[in-house]
């Protein structure tokens, strides 16, 4: 069988994070009818796995099989070059229960500090995961490198945006509009892949 998506086609969201939603309806550009994990009342899954690729499949095998409906999950995270790839896979961890991204941000810089490191490379990553109920499942992964920048500017975006400068340009992430991160962001760059294997 083929792994297609119709377009109209209904599509689970298997997201929790507020943030990440309105990004990845805005790259699924109205294709499809978009039902949220929230919608559907599905539970957030534990993430068990140690890679972005896993972590995602996960998510999006969980969401199919309890809704009934083909399921798009995205696992992704910051990571930092000096501290050997963290937080990474861990990145939403590194936020506590309640999600404070603030504190998460001024640890990436407290532990650079400990380290002794000049080095602000980083870069984010994207696992997205396509998971049928009961069926097959497909999974892409995208990167976009850049430079942290410390103290974080910008309100918009999520997460550690405020703090990620893309490679060739002088905006952080969180500085942006959205519509230049969509162009260039780590989802975007999963997307695209999805897009060639699924849609098109
Ligand atoms: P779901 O699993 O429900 O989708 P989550 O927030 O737990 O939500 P992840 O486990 O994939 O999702 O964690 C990814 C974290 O990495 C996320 O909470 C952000 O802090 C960070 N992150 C990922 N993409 C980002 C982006 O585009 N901009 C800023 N931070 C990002």
């Amino acid at each position: 069988m083929a792994l297609k998506l119709e377009p109209g086609a209904k599509l689970v969201l298997a997201t929790h994070n507020p943030g990440k939603a309105p990004e990845i309806a805005a790259l699924l550009d109205g294709r499809f009818e978009i039902i949220t994990a929230g919608q559907l009342g599905l539970p957030e899954p534990d993430e068990t796995e140690s890679t972005f690729v896993g972590n995602a499949l996960l998510k999006a095998r969980h969401a199919a099989d309890r809704s009934g409906l083909p399921a798009l999950a995205d696992d992704s995270g910051l990571s930092v070059k000096a501290l050997d790839g963290a937080p990474g896979i861990f990145s939403a961890r590194w936020a506590g229960p309640s999600k404070d991204f603030v504190t998460a941000m001024q640890n990436v810089e407290t532990r650079l500090e400990e380290m002794g490191s000049d080095d602000r490379a980083a870069w984010f990553t994207s696992a997205l995961a396509v998971a049928w109920p009961n069926g097959p499942a497909l999974v892409v992964e995208g990167r976009v490198d850049g430079t942290l920048v410390f103290p974080g500017r910008g309100t918009r975006g999520f997460g550690y945006d405020p703090i990620f400068m893309p490679e060739g340009e002088t905006m952080t992430f969180g500085e942006m509009e959205p519509a230049a991160k969509d162009a260039i962001s780590h989802r975007a760059r999963a997307f695209a892949k999805l897009k060639a294997a699924l849609f098109d």
